[in-house]
């Protein structure tokens, strides 16, 4: 229901306050950003009483409540989200309108938090948006980094990092500062064991530590017209002694400078490196750090009104988003041993009925294992408590498997070959270990985890990701999200599943042509923001391929820019033949340090400079890479796309997100059979798509034959050799032989102890270009083409992260959701 507050004339004069508070200047002085803050505040106010109802209604209720701890929340914008979900985006647009100010223009001020690397920060957000929206009890535990994912500059076709800082105001609008929470962290030192004289039970407790103070910052997670708001818990460090004279005079000033840097330093930046493990120091220091203020503070809120700490798997469960909140399980440990008392058996059964784990890769160079010299040294009682948990792991193995424990021991030990190997401790300290697709979960089954699926069976299950319909229909396509509301209701912004009464439209002439014109309009807005944004002109009428994620050797980018030059060379050979126009859209970041993905970038400028300034091709082809693509600008991409290139090696996307969010906006999938996508098709049916390539089997079958002979390919194909020629004959380098030289290398020679092709892209090229002809033969047909498009829509049910996590709370959670009053009713 609408709060009063919103409605027109109370919110006007509610903004104009709010900037005379805040800003002590008029409407009519004030800027975009202070009416921006003003609408955020104004907002808060109303967000702020039923996050408090929240807070009533979790204590009334006792639910059990869910902990979702990740290094990484890619939250996007919070404004038009919170309004939306409040109900009062509609009548605050009027509202602002009436007074001349364009609600774009607010909303565009405000700074994306870009708190998360991709799809595994940005799945966890949709999650708290669906879990409060399905009124879960949740916790999202996170850390806040004063710099999230740097933004990229696009400068002479290279890419270069600009620090993010999301916080220049200082603060963030919708955040608060919760410093009567604050949680000591401890790091380093040594073990100290005590006995106790009475009992004679051995007491451990690290000493000669340093400390930092972890102090919360809550944003609030506003559920979909329900009254619930959840809670984004982000941690940030403070010094706990600023050089008290105290340190002066004991002689400890130096631990007081190291305590200050180290507070300073560990919260700075988010690691912007996906799929691959940064083996940091601080990254380590990093996930301690808000794993033990997360679960001190659950412990504590668990005992402040109940009184058996064995029963905390009743009332709380952690789920680890990767391995990189791991340490959740040796934390919890060591809190119900050391400061809980309970013994071994007893702590190892609560921490094992309460954590829970997702793997989200199978990528080799993400897994994560930390030398035991670090890791000892940083957290001595943490390891120690991980050797135990080890050793009687391992014992249980020798127990199990008398025959062939060495090997078992090899393959499942946490502690193995001077590493402490994450997934292994995650999988033995919990109770649920799920994949993210139907096929990634199968592949964990029947490979990656073997071992472990056949020890435990029961623990393995599979949760297709899902997206929230929320953001990426309602807020970021409004014209699509108030067409299918004439066509089947408003209920799908709830229940994405009644998208499928759209599928009686899929032959109506009528719904075709307003799906087309839609789409149109939505190319035309793209199309302005890359004229704005990147000075290239694209033509909303041509096709509008779109490839947008972060970039990776195994996504293949170079394999879409590779056939973009392939079709340029068909084109000018004959430029007689009918071509249907085509823009292709790129938008990615590299990892700072990751020079041949940095290379890729660098070639698809070089490519779009020669194609989009060569008139003879009379605009054919356009070339477009979107700079620092991220949440804002992805709602607006999608919304404009007509292909969805989702073209990863089978068996390397674990499932993809950005996939759904196309098929959710009306695109045709162009792609492998990988990940989520094998499940796209099997809703809409492969007629709907355009699927090429080896399969994830083939791969895996050519892998442990040591790989293909990519050369069998360049020998063998003309177009092929070519292409590949032009990487190193200076066609797209102004001359220089020597600039993609390297990625030339890699296609055709191994490399540093590397395949030649690694990811198939000549094994896979042929079947590419043949499918990009089928989508070009299809669009011809634009009947044809609008009947997928909507057919697409009307399958896209499957996909909502609501369905996600109502599969998450009753098959691993074990939850129910709670109700909170409307304090208006
Ligand atoms: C791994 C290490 C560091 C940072 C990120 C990762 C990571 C990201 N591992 N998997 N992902 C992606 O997770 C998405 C959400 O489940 C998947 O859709 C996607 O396929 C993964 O690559």
């Amino acid at each position: 229901m609408l709060k009063p507050i919103f409605k027109k004339e109370t919110f006007k004069k509610e903004v104009k306050d709010e900037i005379r508070r805040l800003f002590r200047t008029t409407l009519e002085e004030a800027t975009n950003h202070q009416i921006y803050q003003a609408v955020c505040y104004v907002a808060k106010d109303v967000i702020i009483d039923n996050w408090m109802s929240t807070q009533q209604a979790m204590k009334e209720q006792d639910p059990k409540i869910v902990y979702y701890m990740s290094m990484e929340f890619l939250t996007g914008r919070y404004l038009g989200n919170n309004l939306l979900a409040l109900t009062a985006y509609g009548e605050v647009k009027q509202a602002l309108e009436e007074m001349n100010i364009d609600i774009d223009a607010i909303e565009d001020e405000e700074r994306d938090p870009a708190l998360g690397n991709g799809g595994l920060g940005r799945l966890a957000a949709c999650f708290l948006d669906s879990l409060a929206t399905l009124g879960y009890s949740a916790y999202g535990c996170g850390i806040r980094y004063h710099y999230g994912m740097f933004r990229q500059q696009i400068k002479d076709g290279y890419q270069i990092e600009q620090p993010d800082n999301w916080l220049e105001d200082g603060a963030y609008p919708f955040e608060l500062k919760r410093p009567e929470y604050a949680k000591e962290i401890k790091f380093g030192g040594y073990v100290a064991v005590d006995v106790d004289k009475t009992t004679g039970r051995e007491q451990f407790r690290q000493a000669g530590y340093q400390s930092v103070r972890a102090i919360p910052y809550d944003l609030p997670i506003v559920g979909y017209n329900n009254n619930v708001v959840n809670t984004l818990r982000i941690w940030d460090a403070e010094a706990i002694n600023d050089f008290s004279l105290d340190s002066f005079d004991k002689g400890d000033y130096h631990k007081a400078v190291e305590q200050e840097n180290l507070a300073h330093t560990l919260t700075e930046v988010l690691y912007p490196n996906d799929n691959h493990m940064a083996g940091k120091e601080l990254r380590l220091r990093q996930q301690y750090f808000f794993v033990s203020a997360s679960i001190q503070t659950a412990v504590q809120k668990y005992l402040r009104d109940h009184d058996d700490i064995r029963k905390l798997p009743e009332k709380a469960v952690f789920h680890m988003n990767d391995t990189h909140p791991t340490l959740t399980v040796p934390e919890l440990m060591r809190i119900l041993l050391d400061e809980q008392h309970l013994d071994w058996d007893e702590a190892w059964e609560v921490v094992q009925k309460s954590c829970a784990y997702t793997n989200h890769t199978i990528m080799s160079e993400a897994l994560e294992k930390w030398p035991i010299e670090l890791f000892s040294r940083l957290l001595p009682r943490i390891y120690q408590i991980v050797e135990e948990i080890n050793r009687r792991f391992c014992d249980k193995l020798q127990k199990t498997y008398p025959q062939n424990a060495d090997q078992k021991i090899r393959s499942m030990a946490i502690i193995y070959d001077g590493m402490v190997r994450m997934a292994n401790l995650a999988i033995v300290g919990g109770f649920s270990v799920n994949g993210v697709a139907k096929l990634h979960t199968e592949i964990l089954k029947k490979r990656e985890l073997k071992d472990f699926y056949e020890l435990w069976p029961e623990k393995f299950c599979n949760k297709t990701n899902g997206i929230t319909q929320r953001r990426f229909l309602l807020h970021g396509n409004p014209l699509l999200a108030d067409w299918v509301t004439n066509h089947v209701g408003s209920e799908w912004v709830t229940d994405l599943s009644r998208l499928s009464k759209l599928a009686v439209y899929a032959d109506d002439e009528k719904a075709q042509a307003e799906f087309m014109n839609i789409k149109y309009k939505n190319k035309v807005r793209l199309a302005k923001y890359i004229l704005e944004n990147n000075g290239v002109e694209v033509d909303p009428r041509s096709i509008f391929d779109v490839q947008v994620k972060r970039l990776h050797e195994y996504k293949r980018q170079l394999l879409n820019i590779l056939h973009v030059m392939y079709l340029y060379n068909k084109i000018k050979e004959h430029p007689e033949l009918p071509f249907y126009p085509r823009t292709f859209i790129f938008g990615a970041k590299a990892s700072a340090g990751y020079e041949r993905a940095k290379k890729i970038i660098k070639l698809i400028n070089n490519v779009a400079e020669v194609i989009n300034n060569d008139t003879s091709i009379k605009g054919k082809i356009k070339v477009v890479f979107i700079e620092d693509y991220r949440v804002s600008n992805a709602e607006w991409i999608y919304a404009a796309a007509d292909v969805s290139e989702q073209i990863s090696t089978a068996s390397k996307e674990a499932s993809g997100t950005g996939n759904m969010k196309f098929m959710l906006n009306g695109a045709l999938t162009l792609g492998t059979l990988d990940g989520a996508n094998v499940e796209i098709v099997e809703e809409v049916g492969e007629e709907n798509a355009f699927i090429f390539g080896l399969s994830a089997d083939e791969v895996i079958e050519y892998e442990k034959n040591g790989g293909y002979d990519p050369m069998q390919y360049f020998n063998s194909d003309a177009d092929i050799r070519n292409v590949l020629m032009q990487l190193i004959n200076g066609r797209y380098s102004v001359g220089d032989m020597e600039l993609f030289r390297d990625l030339y290398n890699s296609l055709l020679y191994p490399q540093g102890g590397n395949r030649a092709d690694v990811y198939f892209i000549l094994a896979d090229f042929k079947a590419y270009a043949v499918a990009q002809e089928r989508v070009s033969a299809r669009y011809l047909h634009e009947e044809a083409w609008a009947k997928s498009a909507i057919l697409n829509i009307a399958h896209a049910g499957k996909f909502s992260s609501d369905r996600t996590i109502e599969e998450y709370a009753k098959e691993i959670w074990k939850m129910d959701p709670i109700t909170v009053r409307d304090e208006n009713v």
